[in-house]
């Protein structure tokens, strides 16, 4: 009978974290993994008007970055075996190229593109 009670008291925990949680606008998170050099995947579509988390996933041994410059969408340079974040909201659909600014990176592959839909 008590642990009946105590698990009902998690679910009423969970349930209100979750609604909290998406009680604004619903976040699109996106995870990207940047190698050299290539980003996996290097197709990503999202929805047009909602906010996506971008998360860059630096899995080579060098630094790399994530840019869309027609979004206006930039990481900075991540160092290896670290990630890094980015929130932005797509308004109009396309597709628009990313790369890796890191000098000579874009030119060694390491480009993508990002459907907006
Ligand atoms: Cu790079």
């Amino acid at each position: 009978m008590k642990k009946w009670v105590v698990t009902g008291v998690a679910v009423a925990v969970l349930s209100a974290g979750t609604v909290a949680l998406y009680a604004g606008a619903p976040i699109q998170k996106v995870t990207v993994v940047a190698k050299e050099f290539t980003y996996t995947p290097n197709k990503l579509t999202v929805k047009a008007g909602l906010p996506v988390q971008l998360v860059l996933e630096n899995k080579g041994v060098i630094e790399h970055d994530f840019v869309v410059d027609a979004l206006k969408v930039k990481t900075g340079a991540i160092q290896p075996g670290k990630s890094g974040t980015v929130t932005f909201t797509p308004r109009a659909k396309g597709s628009f190229p990313f790369y890796c600014s890191i000098p000579g990176h874009k030119e060694a592959g390491m480009t993508g593109t990002l459907v907006v839909q």
